[in-house]
């Protein structure tokens, strides 16, 4: 594998996934493969898990890590074609993605989505402006459109959990008071379409996301119906797709709650994090026993190692 920036560009998902349970098991023991080798992490935006997971895993690895965050300690960067740096923009991507690529081996990207501008965000302006610009392998950490690490550590933990053989796995918007990205919706649903599983979205009207993602996945607008006989809830806000970045409605109904989970088959609860706790889910339902949230989290390692181990064989 060259780059990592969609859950498509894995070879094969349910290989990959087994490939991240075996690594689990022993997470040294591919300790010299990237030595001498280095990872830059550029941080256009805020993170916790993506920034620590991703270290661990290309430590396990043997790499050397550098992380910069974009915000507060680079030059800002211009990703526009022609146009005259006057004002508070220091240097172009060009260049920078061309000087990174001298440094490192891998170059991840986290760069969230404006939620200003669909078209640009569409267009991926930073992955793919560093895909373009670096001579390096790009992954992405986050992006404007998706966010497949998490999408894989998803898979990882579903796998691990599950206890049928195609289980029912629901994805329900809850509210939640900023406008967020669709990112992680996007991923998750591009790794379940290719999962053998009975896989419905659930949320208001109005929050139905880009069809090119969603194709054929069945959409339940009654959350009650979604979660009858569900294995997995898995709970994220988006802002519209629509309306594009506006929050349409912060109907508390939505939120995950016990009496909820009591239509479900016992599912376990599934969150990215960072979450809201009693505007998304409920502390009872995240507190309980079938919250499988940290995991999820510990999960991110083996995703981002798996992913590196690859990359580091194509290198
Ligand atoms: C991000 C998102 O894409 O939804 C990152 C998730 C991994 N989440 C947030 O920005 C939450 C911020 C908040 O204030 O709750």
């Amino acid at each position: 594998m060259k780059n990592f920036t969609s859950i498509n560009d894995l070879d094969s998902l349910k290989k990959t996934v087994q490939e991240a349970i075996d690594l689990k098991k022993n997470e040294l023991q591919y300790e010299t493969l990237g030595t001498g080798k280095t990872i830059c992490l550029l941080f256009f935006n805020n993170s916790l898990r993506t920034r620590l997971s991703t270290q661990i895993a290309a430590q396990n690895l043997g790499m050397n890590v550098i992380v910069m965050n974009f915000g507060s300690e680079s030059w800002q960067l211009e990703f526009e074609d022609g146009v005259v740096m006057n004002q508070n923009k220091s240097e172009h991507v060009k260049e920078a993605a061309q000087v990174i690529s001298q440094y490192c081996d891998i170059v991840a990207i986290r760069a969230f989505a404006s939620l200003a501008d669909k078209e640009k965000d569409k267009a991926e302006i930073v992955l793919n402006n560093f895909k373009k610009y670096a001579s390096v392998p790009v992954v992405n950490m986050e992006s404007a459109t998706g966010h497949p690490l998490q999408a894989l550590a998803d898979a990882i933990t579903i796998e691990e959990y599950k206890t049928t053989q195609k289980p029912k796995v629901v994805l329900s918007w809850a509210p939640h008071p900023k406008a967020l990205p669709h990112a992680v919706a996007n991923s998750f649903i591009d790794m379940m379409q290719l999962q053998d599983a009975d896989f419905v979205i659930t949320h208001p009207v109005g929050y139905e996301l880009n069809t090119e993602i969603t194709k054929s996945s069945k959409i339940e607008y009654n959350q009650e119906k979604a979660f009858e006989n569900a294995d997995f809830i898995y709970v994220k806000n988006w802002s519209s797709y629509k309306d594009y970045g506006k929050v349409l409605n912060n109907d508390p109904d939505w939120m995950l709650t016990v009496n909820k989970m009591k239509l479900t088959n016992s599912a376990k609860f599934m969150h990215c994090l960072p979450v809201r706790r009693n505007v998304v889910v409920h502390d009872e339902v995240i507190d309980s026993e079938n919250s499988i949230v940290i995991e999820q989290a510990n999960n991110r390692t083996y995703s981002a190692q798996i992913v590196l181990k690859k990359i580091l064989e194509n290198i």
